[in-house]
């Protein structure tokens, strides 16, 4: 019997706005003037709050966090792409994603600064559909799985789930299980890896021998791109025709969007220890925020004043988040209890109990101390 070809496959890669500014036009999404500006707001603001938030940490006045300097394009191009009954199940670096759906920024210091209030939704009611951050890696896509499949079962039509993780985590096996179950239940879910190159001090190529993370999607049988991640339109596009694909009935898809992270891993890092000057410089060049800036300059849509007191403007906003922060207080020790199930459970109000009765113990150890040392 003569060996038959059952399966070939090839992988796409889009790019609309390339890292000298030259645009592809056939590729260019419409998308209305006062968008475009909302999209260059949100990815200047989370660059602002990434500065802030660095400074802040270094003056000991925030705790350890993830920086997401580099890679605006792909979370802030979701959230315009998305609609807002739409899910958006984020991991740790889709800072301008969460802000551009209506999260308060105060939420994002708040739980880098270890206040589980910082998770909880300030207004559940009004909030447009974001899951908390999500550190386990991986773990995220099961939920954003999960939801797809809820929407499913409850008829919801018109509504998909936005999901993202970063290269190393597809190593995870939640992200096998994830995609196998996303393409076997056909349910409406984007997968958007933020390919950065590095997982922590590891390399992409130490991680993983395919070339590209996009073609694991042939395996699921799933559309699969891969896409300059530091292309904001690009990003856009790939990630509303995967949308509209998910709203038509048509099943998940996974969007490979290739970025770098172009500062620390988290502010407990440090990269020159791992990777070169020359390294950086290379993707520093490829900027997305001035790429995307160049963009609506050339449309007349901006200009350098107009720069500058949009700037201007978020530097006073993110500061005044900061300074709303840190007035706010009244935090409860035990508030992770209130959240592990949707209604009371016997078991969760036993280990509340237990650790109230330890926390008061050790409160009143300290103040013995205390006065002893007083
Ligand atoms: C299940 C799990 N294992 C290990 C870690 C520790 N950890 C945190 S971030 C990270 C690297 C993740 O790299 P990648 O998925 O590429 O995302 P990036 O940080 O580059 O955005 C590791 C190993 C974790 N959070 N969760
Ligand atoms: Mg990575």
């Amino acid at each position: 019997m003569p060996i038959k070809k059952v399966g070939h496959y090839t992988v796409e890669y889009m790019q609309i706005l390339d890292e000298k500014g030259k645009l592809d036009k056939a590729l260019e999404p419409e998308i209305p003037d006062d968008r475009l500006l909302d999209l260059y707001r949100h990815m200047a603001t989370a660059r602002d709050s990434d500065n802030r938030m660095l400074a802040l940490q270094r003056q000991g006045r925030i705790g350890t966090f993830p920086l997401c300097t580099g890679q605006e394009a792909p979370a802030c191009g979701a959230a315009l792409a998305m609609r807002d009954d739409d899910w958006l199940v984020a991991s740790y670096r889709e800072r301008g994603a969460r802000m551009m759906r209506g999260e308060p920024p105060t939420q994002d210091y708040l739980y880098h600064n270890g206040w589980e209030e910082g998770s909880a939704l300030a207004e559940p009611k009004s909030m447009l559909r974001t899951a908390p951050i999500a550190i386990i890696l991986g773990s995220q896509l099961l939920h954003a799985v999960g939801i797809a499949y809820a929407m499913k079962l409850r008829g919801e039509k018109d509504t998909a789930v936005v999901t993202f993780c970063g290269d190393g985590a597809t190593s995870q096996g939640d992200v096998h299980e994830a995609m196998n179950f996303a393409t076997v239940w056909n349910v409406p879910v984007v997968f958007v890896v933020q390919n950065n190159q590095w997982a922590i001090s590891h390399p992409r190529d130490k991680q993983m021998k395919c070339k590209t993370i996009a073609q694991r999607a042939i395996a699921y049988e799933m559309p699969g791109l891969q896409i300059d991640g530091n292309d904001a339109l690009a990003c856009y596009k790939a990630i509303s025709d995967a949308l509209e694909r998910a709203r038509a009935g048509e099943g998940p898809s996974l969007i490979e969007a290739v970025t770098y992270r172009l500062l620390m891993h988290t502010t407990a890092d440090d990269p020159k220890k791992y990777r070169s000057k020359e390294e950086e410089d290379s993707w520093w060049a490829k900027d997305p925020l001035i790429r995307f800036r160049d963009y609506l300059k050339k449309k007349k849509l901006l200009d350098d004043a107009k720069i500058k007191a949009i700037d201007a403007e978020i530097h006073a906003e993110v500061k005044q988040h900061v300074a709303d922060f840190e007035a706010m207080g009244g935090f409860k020790m035990d508030a992770p209890f209130d959240h592990v199930f949707g209604t009371k459970h016997a078991l969760i109000d036993r280990q509340r109990a237990m650790f109230l009765a330890d926390l008061n113990r050790a409160q009143a150890a300290d103040q013995v101390a205390e006065t002893a040392h007083a």
